[in-house]
């Protein structure tokens, strides 16, 4: 999948059909860009999709930092996502037993599952998280409204355990629940067998920054795209920080498209 195209990769067997989707997406809006939108009210949030949904095929939120997160954060969000086209990642990280999971999921002052069309967990627990968050996902939303997830594979945080067979072991059960599984967060791509069409996201992207203090370890768009082969950058606070926002995603959008164009042979 390195060398094939977003558009080529779309209509592959065994694709998820939110990996399908979103696939699409990216090649018609021409953007491999995550905006990771780790804002603390839902007016700086909906500001900030506004301002950078054109440039970005997917927006990342923690909705338990938004100090006031409710239905009009819900609704605000649904429709500038449908407005400027693109999907929303609750950034959750889920990591328990698959009944709290559920409940975690669909429950509560948060309601992901209403609004989030793709979400992450861990798989610490065991495999039953998968099942457990694609049943509550089957229970809560009919088709279209399709749901998917996408497993943490690997992280950007500095002398993190998440190596070696911890991360084979995510690949392993990735493979098992095609239809669910659309992916990973992970450094690197992790499609390694014949068959294999996940979609890697990349968090720990800045320019001009190596880290944040905090353990954060950043790497360039041309480092994970180009050379790593993952397929969508997540930026934080290279993005939201700036000023001028939109030009900032604008411009992280252009610099991870390049890289995608090169590493595939198309760049012109
Ligand atoms: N994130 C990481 N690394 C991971 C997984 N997730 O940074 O391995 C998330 C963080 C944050 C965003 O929770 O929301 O990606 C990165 O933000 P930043 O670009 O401002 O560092």
């Amino acid at each position: 999948t390195i060398t094939q195209s977003y558009q080529e990769r779309a209509s592959l067997p065994k694709t998820s059909p939110v990996a399908s989707y979103l696939l699409r997406l990216i090649a018609a809006k021409q953007t491999n860009l995550c905006v990771s939108a780790d804002v603390s009210t839902t007016r700086e949030l909906l500001q900030l999709a506004e301002e950078v949904g054109d440039s970005i095929c997917m927006l990342k939120t923690h909705a338990d930092i938004i100090n006031d997160f409710g239905p009009r954060t819900i609704e605000g969000l649904k429709e500038i996502a449908a407005k400027k086209h693109f999907l929303v990642f609750e950034d959750r990280k889920f990591g328990d037993i698959g009944s709290t999971v559920q409940k975690q999921f669909t429950a509560g002052p948060l309601q992901i599952v209403r609004w989030a069309n793709i979400i992450n967990a861990h798989i610490f627990p065991g495999p039953a998280i998968i099942t457990a968050l694609s049943q509550a996902a089957h229970d809560a939303v009919k088709p279209p409204l399709l749901r998917s997830l996408l497993i943490l594979a690997e992280m950007s945080s500095a002398g993190n355990l998440m190596t070696g067979s911890y991360t084979e072991q995510c690949v392993v059960e990735a493979r098992k629940n095609p239809e669910f599984v659309m992916g990973f967060i992970a450094q690197r791509t992790l499609n390694e067998q014949p068959g294999d069409n996940f979609i890697t996201m990349t968090p720990g992207v800045q320019i001009g920054a190596t880290g944040d203090g905090l353990g954060q370890q950043y790497n360039t768009p041309e480092k994970v795209i180009g050379e790593a082969g993952t397929d969508i950058i997540i930026v934080g606070r290279g993005v939201y920080g700036a000023q001028d926002k939109r030009a900032k995603a604008e411009e992280y959008r252009v610099r991870a498209w390049k890289a995608y164009e090169g590493r595939i042979g198309a760049a012109t």
